[in-house]
């Protein structure tokens, strides 16, 4: 949308140099989400891994476009310093679908979720993004209705999510379920079973299996040509010596959850409350699988990229 984009696509977004030009000469690029770093992970290991992501997708020969809106600006690849800012600094507020036009006409900061990341990764044609974990229904959401903004995102905006499924704070099966009704398909990447982020196992099956970017590629590029619509997740597990094993981290949650019933915490602080509840209870194991677990995610999305522009 670069080339032919509109004037308020111009006034709204701000394009990094380089990743302008990589996406006009039509080489690959993966997006990155900003929630990981200004919610997800403390600081500095949120700085350390924001840098590595991008790293190692350039080591694949690949551009690296981390999204964020600073100042009300939507950025498309972050410069060094923007990196640092959107890991350090306490203004920045959680964007995701509902959140983007209120941010960019404030002329506020947000960093976006899975769901805002999408629609700016489409906008700038974008085809695979690479994250950690995407949202999910919660559990209890059949009285609370917390059901996240990424899936219905995953079943209208053309993106494939690498990612290593979803975190066992959620409700798994139901998260399974309510994706299936919106026909995004779940793609194990080289795994039949269906990853729980810190775990490699959750006791759900993916919906199909791809062995390798080839596979994976031609899936995406099926799902284009047939003009569906919707994206897809791509379920990375985390790498076998990082993982924790799922009887482990189901105690660990549920104390999590016990946690943030008690002091009443919904809504979109929800998902970065617990995950700093899990990391306190782990001692830092999970912080450790995490960062790993992304890392393996940046590696897989940019062979896929790669492989796509072929
Ligand atoms: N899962 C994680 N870490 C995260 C998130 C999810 O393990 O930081 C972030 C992602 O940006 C995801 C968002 O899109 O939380 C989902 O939040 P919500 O449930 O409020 O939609
Ligand atoms: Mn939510």
């Amino acid at each position: 949308m670069n080339i032919s984009a509109s004037r308020s696509e111009e006034i709204f977004f701000n394009f990094k140099e380089e990743v302008r030009e990589a996406l006009k000469d039509g080489r690959p690029v993966v997006a990155l989400e900003s929630t990981l770093i200004s919610h997800g992970f403390p600081y500095p290991e949120n700085l350390k891994i924001a840098g590595e992501m991008e790293e190692i997708i350039r080591g694949c020969g690949v551009m690296p476009a981390t999204i964020a809106v600073i100042g009300g600006k939507i950025k498309v690849g972050l410069t060094r310093s923007e990196l640092e800012f959107m890991a350090t600094s306490r203004d920045i507020l959680k964007a995701s679908r509902r959140d983007l036009a209120v941010i960019v006409a404030k002329g506020l900061n947000g960093a976006t979720t899975v769901a805002a990341t999408m629609i700016v990764a489409k906008r700038a044609g974008i085809k695979v993004f690479a994250t950690g974990g995407i949202g999910g229904v919660h559990r209890g959401a059949e009285k609370t209705f917390d059901i996240s903004a990424d899936l219905q995102e995953l079943a209208r905006t053309p993106v494939a999510v690498v990612c290593s499924g979803a975190k066992a704070i959620l409700d798994l099966p139901l998260t399974k379920e309510y994706l299936e009704t919106m026909g995004v398909p779940i793609i194990g990447f080289g795994s039949e079973e269906l990853p729980a982020f810190y775990c490699r196992e959750s006791g759900l099956k993916v919906d199909y299996v791809v062995n390798n970017e080839v596979e994976a590629a031609k899936i995406i590029r099926a799902m284009q040509d047939l003009r569906l619509g919707g994206g897809m997740i791509i379920a990375n597990p985390v790498p076998e010596e990082y993982a924790l094993s799922m009887e482990y981290m189901n105690e660990i949650i549920e104390e999590a959850v016990r946690a943030a019933e008690k002091e009443g915490i919904k809504g979109k602080k929800l998902t970065p409350y617990l995950l700093n509840k899990i990391k306190e209870l782990t001692g830092g194991k999970s912080l450790k699988a995490n960062i790993e677990l992304v890392k393996n995610n940046a590696r897989v999305a940019a062979k896929i990229a790669r492989e796509l522009i072929k």
